[in-house]
């Protein structure tokens, strides 16, 4: 049911749209969500901040951007015909072709006409009397709804430093989640990538090969291992097509939530060290991360296990980089190999061997200030045309945070969440009724193939409104209980391996002031989608209905 009411308040008149499910986000969580939704009768308006879908894959434009899991995986198991339908030209699916993908789903299931593009959420209230979420846009238009749906992504809220002077640079900067949509070229220009994460290890090889100098400023080195890009299999594609249902079903019963990997059953301590040499070539020769983390049982459980996977991988980059100072400053050893996000590229260690390619280490110092023609670092002055931040993002609850999101007299969330997330499965939070996450904070969403996540979470959202629905109630709630035994499982879980040991965005290390604590859930999608199941058939144990 919808309807337009007009308030006249002491300030203005204003319209008041209402609907049955309000959703924040028209990435892969908001698309889907709309439709499992509207797959119920609801009414349902989705506001997205950008002016198309594809969230991550909308934004994230920069040179080289590509999804790290493979095409064949990443992508939606709800429809068979569209996983049949679609085809994907290589083993992992660059930004255009995911965007391609999400642009056609939209139209496929006539998504548009529910989604409001080009529109900021700045507060979501909820009004315990009405049982009625209340959302403001950024052009001040309210919608209420009993429901709301914070697909809003966790990696979605962009993180420039602030750092002195930025206002006064005379070149041009961009930031790798702001990507200007009609492309860069950099061909003659000198230009500063800043950050060696997922995103600048993307884009460095390609920058390389179009500007005159680039100088890299690298504070952090981080584990790459070769994606081994390359094009589909036609048979790869088809044999694994006609197994489609049964690999996805599979894929819950797997840590990342990705079949097709034999679980190791042994620690990397047992094996001879010519053992171990051989299993992690062969893993290095295929390429990608999970099959190389799932060499050894205990690869990201015990500190001498990862270390030898670690001194592998620095071997290698010895081996690729001639400069013998700067395969030194590339080598990581701040953090357990897997701990931050492993990367995968595509001659990154390679691009150190050119000459137009400078490594700046400022592990020991810091950016001190961007100056009109370039910055200063350790005391020294660089000059640029072009800064690129690969800087990252406030992740996971960034989105949320920027938002004034409050029920009825009680903390805001960003109170609650002063000392870090504290949730319920990652999908709701005491004190929220009706509020809903996708892959919030808490779930293994990160840890997982994404979309996998997604369609789960989503599911479990939707038959819980269906359930509530069919009963006749209207507000579901996590108990505080339920929450906080999650809260210390999640914790537990991650105290027990060697996650916490990294400054990653996982523990929210790369944000001054965000407070240290590791945030996904590292359980795997296995348990975590046991667990669900279980809550469910315990009639939705842990949530407080009425
Ligand atoms: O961001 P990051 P990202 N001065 O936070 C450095 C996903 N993703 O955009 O490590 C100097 O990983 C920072 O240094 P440090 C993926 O999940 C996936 O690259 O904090 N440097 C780090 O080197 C990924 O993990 C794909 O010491 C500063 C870098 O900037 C996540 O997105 C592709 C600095 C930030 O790295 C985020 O990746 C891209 C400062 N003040 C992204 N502040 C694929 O699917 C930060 N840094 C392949």
């Amino acid at each position: 049911m919808s309807a337009a009411v007009t308030k006249t308040t002491a300030s203005a008149t204003e319209t008041v749209e209402q609907f049955d499910a309000i959703v924040i986000g028209a990435g892969f969580g908001g698309m889907y969500m709309l439709h499992r939704l509207r797959g119920l009768g609801l009414k349902v308006r989705v506001y997205e901040k950008g002016d198309g879908v594809g969230g991550t894959w909308y934004w994230n434009r920069y040179p080289g951007a590509r999804c790290d899991v493979e095409s064949m995986e990443y992508s939606y198991s709800f429809s068979d015909d569209l996983q049949q339908d679609w085809n994907w030209p290589e083993r992992y699916g660059t930004q255009p072709e995911i965007l391609r993908y999400a642009e056609h789903v939209a139209d496929r299931f006539d998504l548009r006409r529910d989604i409001q593009f080009e529109t900021h959420i700045v507060s979501a209230h909820f009004d315990p009397a009405e049982t009625l979420w209340s959302v403001t846009t950024d052009k001040g238009e309210v919608a209420t709804a009993p429901f709301c749906v914070m697909a809003v992504g966790n990696l979605s809220t962009p993180r420039v430093p602030d750092f002195k002077g930025i206002e006064g640079f005379k070149g041009n900067w961009y930031h790798t989640g702001m990507w200007p949509h009609e492309g860069v070229d950099f061909t003659g220009r000198r230009v500063a990538v800043i950050g060696t994460g997922s995103s600048g290890i993307q884009m460095i090889p390609i920058i390389a090969g179009q500007a005159e100098h680039l100088h890299v400023f690298q504070r952090t080195a981080n584990f790459c291992l070769p994606a081994r890009n390359m094009p589909l299999d036609p048979e790869v594609e088809r044999s694994h097509k006609a197994e489609y249902p049964e690999r996805r079903r599979a894929a819950y019963d797997t840590p990342f939530g990705i079949a097709g990997y034999p679980p190791p059953v042994k620690s990397a301590l047992e094996a001879t060290p010519e053992e171990r040499e051989r299993l992690y070539e062969d893993k290095w020769q295929e390429g990608g991360s999970i099959s190389f983390l799932y060499a050894y049982n205990d690869l990201l459980l015990n500190a001498e296990a990862n270390d030898t996977a670690a001194e592998f991988v620095r071997a290698k980059i010895r081996s690729i980089v001639k400069d013998p100072v700067a395969a030194e400053v590339l080598s990581p050893n701040s953090h357990p190999m897997g701990t931050k996000r492993l990367c995968l590229d595509t001659n990154y260690y390679e691009t150190y061997n050119r000459d137009n390619v400078t490594l700046v280490d400022i592990r020991n110092a810091t950016i001190e200030e961007i100056t009109e023609t370039g910055l200063l670092a350790d005391g020294r002055a660089y000059e640029f045309d072009d800064i690129v931040f690969a800087t990252g993002f406030d992740a996971m609850t960034g989105a949320m945070r920027e938002m004034d999101i409050q029920a009825g007299q009680g903390e805001t969330l960003v109170e609650k969440w002063d000392a870090g997330p504290r949730t319920y499965l990652g999908i709701m939070v005491a004190g929220f009724p009706n509020m809903f996450m996708i892959t919030g904070p808490q779930s293994p969403g990160v840890k997982s193939q994404m979309i996998l996540s997604i369609e789960q979470h989503a599911d479990f959202i939707a038959d819980c409104v269906a359930h509530m629905r069919e009963h006749g109630l209207s507000r579901v709630e996590p108990t505080s209980s339920a929450e906080v035994d999650w809260v210390d499982h999640v914790n537990q879980t991650a105290d027990a391996t060697l996650y916490p040991l990294a400054n990653s965005w996982y523990m929210g290390a790369n944000i001054p002031g965000k407070p240290r604590i590791f945030m996904p859930y590292v359980g795997g999608v296995d348990r975590f989608k046991r667990k669900c199941d279980e809550v469910v058939a315990r009639g939705y144990e842990g949530f407080e209905m009425t």
